[in-house]
């Protein structure tokens, strides 16, 4: 039974081995938050996510009410105004952000090289390979010959997230985790998940205070997850208002004007929308989902290619 839903619990819509979405649930576990679960599909078409967000197609989203966040650097600070402890505690405040942007930028790749580079088509399933290749460019056979590479750039993560442990903290500002560690995790985790890379996630967790940090970590759970159906989301949305946006519209772009919002590195269709933030906390557009209900759609800013559409 699904029970009932408040309509303005965070809804995520993931897939269970998506790191980034694991992330977001460990998020959700720091913070001690309810929050619905949308489960969608590993590949494109993701129809119960792209009516709200347009056409971005990644995972994770959350939804609050009518306001959609699109990727973690976005769903973050978003979590930040919810109940429960910051994601950003002092002493580090802001700095976790700079420690996530690099762990889940240039650090990613090398974990799914680290995680996925021993990975056999037939492991990967021909509708993730097709995906992967339209979208990303990912080519398969250039991943396993780049995996050691990879595994080794990875390590380097787990090796300075060892030597920041060394005097004796339990997270990398002292005693309450943080977005950085959230993020350093997830690609760890990733790792760890993937039975052919068992080797690469044991050499991570072997340097010392790693494996106990990834324990601490796992420990906080995932909070209390409730599966809901994008009838339930919808509902969610058409019960509630965009919340307010604070933040200004950065020149050459103009507010009003429509733009596409798109991700570089990935060939998946624009967000199209109205634009109601363009600056360096982030991008919104407001979106008419159909009649009487407009989203407002959030992106971080970095990664982001903004166009007029
Ligand atoms: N910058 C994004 C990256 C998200 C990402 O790369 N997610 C992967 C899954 S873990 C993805 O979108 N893969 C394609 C898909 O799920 O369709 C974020 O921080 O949320």
């Amino acid at each position: 039974m699904r029970g009932i839903i408040p309509a303005m619990i965070p809804i995520l819509y993931h897939y269970e081995a998506s790191p980034f979405a694991e992330l977001v649930r460990a998020a959700f576990g720091v913070k001690g938050l309810t929050w619905g679960s949308l489960l969608v599909p590993r590949i494109m078409p993701k129809p119960d996510q792209t009516q709200l967000t347009g056409a971005y197609g990644r995972t994770p989203v959350v939804q609050i009410g009518a306001d959609i966040y699109c990727d973690t650097g976005a769903i973050l600070p978003a979590l930040e105004s919810l109940p429960g402890p910051s994601l950003y505690p002092a002493p580090l405040g802001p700095l976790h952000r700079l420690v996530a942007s690099w762990a889940n930028g240039p650090q990613f790749f090398a974990h799914v090289g680290a995680a996925m580079g021993g990975m056999t088509p037939e492991m990967m399933g021909e509708d993730f390979i097709k995906d992967r290749q339209a979208r990303f460019g990912m080519d398969l056979a250039a991943l396993g010959r780049a995996a050691p590479h990879l595994a080794g750039q990875a390590l380097v993560a787990s090796q300075l997230l060892s030597d920041t442990l060394s005097d004796g903290r339990a997270f990398i500002g002292g005693d309450e985790p943080g977005a950085g560690d959230l993020a350093l995790y997830s690609n760890i985790w990733f790792v760890k998940a993937v039975p052919t890379a068992e080797a690469n996630a044991a050499a991570m967790l072997a340097l010392p205070g790693v494996e106990d940090w990834f324990a601490r970590m796992a420990g906080f759970g995932h909070g209390e997850r409730r599966e809901m159906t994008a009838d339930d989301a919808l509902a969610a949305a058409r019960a509630a208002t965009p919340a307010t946006i604070s933040g200004g519209v950065d020149a050459p772009y103009v507010a009003g004007m429509m733009v596409g919002v798109a991700q570089e590195g990935t060939k998946d269709a624009p967000s199209v929308g109205r634009l109601l933030r363009c600056c360096s906390t982030g991008i919104s557009i407001a979106r008419e989902v159909e009649d009487g209900l407009t989203a407002h759609v959030h992106f971080p800013r970095l990664g982001q290619v903004v166009a007029p559409a």
